[in-house]
């Protein structure tokens, strides 16, 4: 009777502590380009999530809450971006969502998540009016362009000392046209003389007319604000028109593609850049050796959708360990200093990330940071 009352009360007691352990699945939503004109950049950002999303789990830093990673393909476009973005919000009903790839895409799906009060965090994208603008719920982890050029063309402009550039921008297309502003606006600053200005068409594929006329005008540098595909191209036939100089890119040009795409040609592209690679902060030398190991080469883009995965998890901690959608946009709030791949990562007042920028060229082929 004794041993009977014993084991039935041992059994209760496992019964009680039965749903202690029960795991809390919160649900997050990646619209990511995997296909269309910005694919390249999505694969990176696939690569980042996964292993930011299997790294938490297994490290048991939100105890009983799990996360779970839904990744869907916005194809580079407003109208697929808008379909997922649906899809995330009222049929998956995801807690928060990664994405979506372009500015572009994100002008047109952020209204939707901010009205029904669903967290998103822009991971790459970059224009720096607008995004946050969209509302409460928009918390931004990429550094916009206004965050990043500026200083990167200053450091440059002293180290190189060009006196006249050639631009060449996207005019169809709302991150390489703030890009450009932004670059337009702070050549003017710097009083560099801009000797030509000339424009393209994400379909384009020969800028041979452009880059023979802004040549002709003998400048000291490119400047260039490009998605990569064209940006790969116009690199290419610069080179192949006998451009030797430095060309300088926007945030387009920070992808493992350029050199796949463009080669040798690549060498002397210079970028501003969200990512320091060569940081020995602990946060980007764990991201490092984790990518390693799932034999992955990370560029930016990576480096940045895996902190997404993170600040979105330091904010399910900090809500108390709870991932309703409330708690994550709460939580984004007491987000400060966190350890991550870009280094020591807050929230500015306006929900823009911030932390320190870096630059880099191609030189042998590889991505290299300026000292
Ligand atoms: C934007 C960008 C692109 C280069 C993102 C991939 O910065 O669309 O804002």
């Amino acid at each position: 009777m004794r041993f009977l009352a014993r084991s039935f009360l041992a059994v209760a007691a496992l019964a009680l502590a039965a749903p202690a352990t029960a795991k809390q699945t919160v649900k997050i939503g990646a619209a990511l380009s995997m296909t269309g004109p910005a694919a390249s950049y999505g694969a990176q950002q696939k690569a980042g999530i996964q292993a930011a999303v299997d790294e938490v789990n297994k490290s048991g830093m939100l105890k009983d809450v799990k996360l779970e990673a839904i990744i869907e393909d916005d194809a580079s476009t407003k109208e697929q971006g808008l379909a997922v973005f649906q899809r995330f919000i009222s049929k998956d009903r995801v807690s928060a969502i990664i994405g979506p790839t372009l500015s572009n895409t994100a002008f047109a799906t952020d209204p939707l998540a901010q009205q029904a009060k669903v967290p998103v965090v822009p991971v790459s994208n970059t224009s720096p009016k607008g995004i946050t603008d969209i509302g409460d719920y928009i918390w931004r982890v990429s550094l916009t362009e206004g965050q990043v050029i500026p200083g990167a063309l200053k450091t440059l402009h002293a180290k190189l000392g060009f006196k006249k550039a050639g631009v060449l921008y996207g005019n169809d297309d709302a991150f390489t046209k703030a890009g450009y502003d932004v670059m337009k606006a702070t050549l003017t600053e710097l009083k560099i003389q801009i000797v030509g200005e000339q424009t393209f068409a994400k379909p384009d594929r020969d800028y041979n007319a452009q880059l023979t006329q802004l040549l002709a005008q003998k400048p000291d540098i490119l400047v260039v604000s490009a998605l990569i595909e064209n940006a790969s191209g116009i690199v290419v036939q610069a080179r192949q028109l006998g451009w030797q100089g430095p060309i300088f890119g926007g945030n387009g040009f920070n992808n493992s593609k350029l050199m796949d795409n463009a080669g040798p040609a690549a060498n002397g592209v210079y970028v501003g850049t969200a990512w320091n690679s060569t940081s020995s902060d602990p946060g980007n030398q764990k991201f490092l050796a984790l990518m390693k190991a799932r034999g992955h080469s990370p560029d930016q883009f990576c480096a940045q959708a895996y902190t997404g995965v993170l600040v979105i998890a330091d904010a399910i901690k900090l809500a108390g360990y709870k991932g309703g959608r409330e708690d994550i946009k709460n939580g984004f709030a007491k987000v400060k200093d966190l350890d991550t791949p870009l280094g020591k990562f807050s929230f500015l007042p306006n929900r823009d990330g911030n932390h320190p920028p870096a630059i880099q060229v191609v030189k042998d082929g590889k991505f290299q940071i300026v000292q």
